[in-house]
């Protein structure tokens, strides 16, 4: 009787050591593929079956050459990949502003965004240089730096935060609207309730100026006017009126304080898991349409100037002089901030700037 119990304990032992072991050695299926290098790695994007989904998120509307410029990145990417990678592209902050999409793409719950250098300047600080105001004398010069090899160094700095810089883009170059007064000189930003994007050297450079600046996401800015809370924000005449801030602004002044880039962001994490030749596909996409982009940007900058008058804004021209005198007041804001980011990096961007116009 004792020697059937202990050869039933036996076999119940077996079967349990059998199970155990067993299960360690296979792998269960749903774990193969873990083992294997992700598909992208080594095929080349035809021969492998598995689609890759770009969501590409941005700030502004879709009449806006930022979204037309997503548009033909998403045309060159789908049809050069043979339909590997799709791209899926969202406007006027539908993924959030500039700041959450950046953290959604370090975390890599999204793949792309395209946000100004200013908000940037808060998780990589070197970017505050881009927005030194009167930094840039022209679109051209600023081309030449940010495609050259002093914006390349720049780009380098973003892997660390798990984000790929890939190519630069336009916002171009930032006007004060206002529902105040005409603003014609350094004077006239007294007391002026200004939204800013997030970003403190923005709001040091305004302070300077007397105004009295508020860091905003650019989706609460249109509210913001027109409820009163703010009293202007400053801006590209195409995003001013592609926008219509004209509905809630009375003034513009052609300040060109800064001239603001966008920067082609995909998340690291996605950028990694692709392979070679579709990390070339993006990267080649995000410089073309960007050359698209910045084409588009600058006829619709030149031309909604006169569209915002004729939406009945008054222009006010801002002076040399006048110009002068708002370099000299936020001479000392940028002084602290080139001591802040290094003072080397930034003789580099002056210098990238002065061989730019030779
Ligand atoms: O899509 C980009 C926009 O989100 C943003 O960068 C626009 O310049 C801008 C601002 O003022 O927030």
């Amino acid at each position: 009787m004792k020697k059937k119990l202990l050869m039933f304990l036996f076999a119940v032992m077996a079967v349990f050591l059998a199970a155990c072991g067993g299960g360690a050695n296979e792998a269960p299926a749903d774990d193969a593929p873990a083992e294997e290098a992700p598909a992208g790695d080594e095929a080349p994007a035809e021969t492998t079956g598995e689609t890759k989904t770009i969501r590409a998120g941005i700030g502004l509307n879709d009449q806006h050459p930022q979204y037309k410029g997503l548009l033909r990145f998403k045309e060159i990417v789908e049809e050069k990949s043979n339909g590997q990678i799709v791209v899926e592209t969202y406007h006027s902050g539908q993924l959030g502003d500039d700041r959450t999409m950046t953290e959604a793409l370090q975390l890599g719950s999204q793949e792309v965004t395209i946000p100004s250098t200013a908000p940037i300047a808060n998780f990589v600080p070197e970017y505050n240089v881009f927005d030194f105001p009167f930094l840039f004398p022209s679109e051209e010069v600023a081309d030449k730096v940010l495609d050259g090899e002093v914006g390349q160094e720049f780009l380098d700095m973003l892997p660390n935060q798990n984000l790929v810089g890939l190519a630069y883009w336009e916002n171009g170059f930032r006007d004060l609207t206002n529902s105040k007064r005409a603003v014609a000189t350094a004077e006239d930003f007294n007391g002026l309730k200004i939204r800013t994007m997030e970003n403190e050297l923005h709001l040091e450079a305004f302070r300077a100026l007397g105004a009295n600046p508020t860091p905003m996401a650019f989706t609460e800015l249109f509210a913001a006017m027109q409820q009163g809370t703010v009293d202007g924000q400053e801006n590209p005449y195409a995003t001013i009126y592609l926008q219509k801030f004209h509905e809630v602004q009375d003034h513009v002044s052609n300040t060109h304080h800064i001239y603001s880039p966008f920067v082609f962001l995909m998340s690291k994490t996605f950028f990694d898991g692709l392979s070679e030749e579709q990390q070339q596909i993006v990267k080649d996409a995000a410089i073309e349409a960007g050359q698209y982009q910045r084409e588009l940007n600058r006829e619709a900058n030149s031309e909604y100037l006169q569209s915002l008058q004729d939406e009945g804004m008054t222009y006010t021209e801002i002076s040399d002089e006048a110009r002068q005198e708002m370099i000299e007041i936020v001479q000392p804001v940028l002084d602290k901030y080139a001591e802040r980011v290094g003072q080397d990096i930034v003789d580099r961007v002056y210098q990238a700037i002065e061989d730019a116009q030779e």
